[in-house]
């Protein structure tokens, strides 16, 4: 039983597709091959790449596939996947005083077609996604970021709010609270990333934060091309999985257990 982590897809379904036949998880006609092995999402299914929706129907097809075989499918939440829920529900509401959540998911690579192609069944099934899933001793999140502690200050209590906001929709606050997930690099800094990072699995568990968000051509200067695996820092801490696929890199299925 291994675990597995993808860090941000952005609408590569072609490629998430390939990546996971080539680790084994599905097999040549696109079903669940992993048996009990777990395979989480960390996030930001949507935007930038062609087919958004496309990602989410296969993680949603993956998930009974999985769990029937004794294995596990998963998500957590990222920005772009709670803009393009706000930007079906509640475009016109702020996310900054200047800014509404429809402006917002454009100019962070929204494409149309995914907000056309959204229905209720994709809409419910976001909303029913975690902010934050504490698996085999890993805590998975979408962005580098100790914000989610200004949700709740335990798994269940971060969760339950991430998803009430989601159920109410309040314009007033969704965009406000959304904001917090756009946080990065909180775990950079030599002095303050590993203290931060520490307080952070003192609050919620695990021996490391896993998370996306924050690419790995863009954090640590590798050319996008040349991204080969995960990259571990804050005195070990912290594990940065998202290639930047959006960047050109490749699309890699990280084994961690
Ligand atoms: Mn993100």
């Amino acid at each position: 039983m291994a675990l597995f982590v993808i860090g941000d897809t952005h609408g590569h379904s072609t490629q998430v597709t390939s990546a996971l036949r080539e680790a084994g998880l599905i097999d040549a006609s696109g079903d669940w091959a992993g048996a009990d092995d777990k395979l989480w999402f960390l996030g930001d299914l949507t935007d930038r790449g062609p087919d958004g929706i496309g990602v989410i129907e296969l993680i949603m097809r993956l998930q009974p596939q999985a769990a029937a075989a004794g294995g596990e499918v998963g998500c957590v939440l990222g920005n772009h996947d709670l803009l393009l829920y706000g930007s079906h529900y509640i475009p016109d509401a702020r996310i900054a005083p200047d800014r509404t959540i429809f402006q917002s998911w454009t100019l962070n690579g929204g494409r149309d077609t995914d907000l056309e192609a959204l229905t209720d069944r994709h809409l419910t099934w976001l909303a029913g996604c975690p902010a934050v899933a504490l698996v085999d001793d890993h805590l998975l999140v979408h962005a580098d970021t100790t914000a989610y502690l200004e949700f709740g200050t335990s798994i269940e209590d971060i969760n339950k709010t991430v998803g009430t906001m989601l159920a109410e929709r309040d314009p007033e606050t969704f965009g406000p609270r959304m904001r917090l997930i756009f946080r990065r690099f909180e775990f950079l800094d030599p002095a303050q990333g590993p203290f931060r990072a520490r307080m952070m699995l003192e609050f919620l568990g695990g021996s490391r934060i896993v998370h996306g968000h924050s690419t790995i051509p863009e954090t640590f200067q590798v050319p996008p091309p040349l991204v080969d695996g995960p990259v571990i820092y804050a005195d070990g801490l912290v594990v940065a999985v998202d290639t930047g696929i959006a960047l050109g890199a490749p699309c890699l299925v990280v084994p961690l257990s």
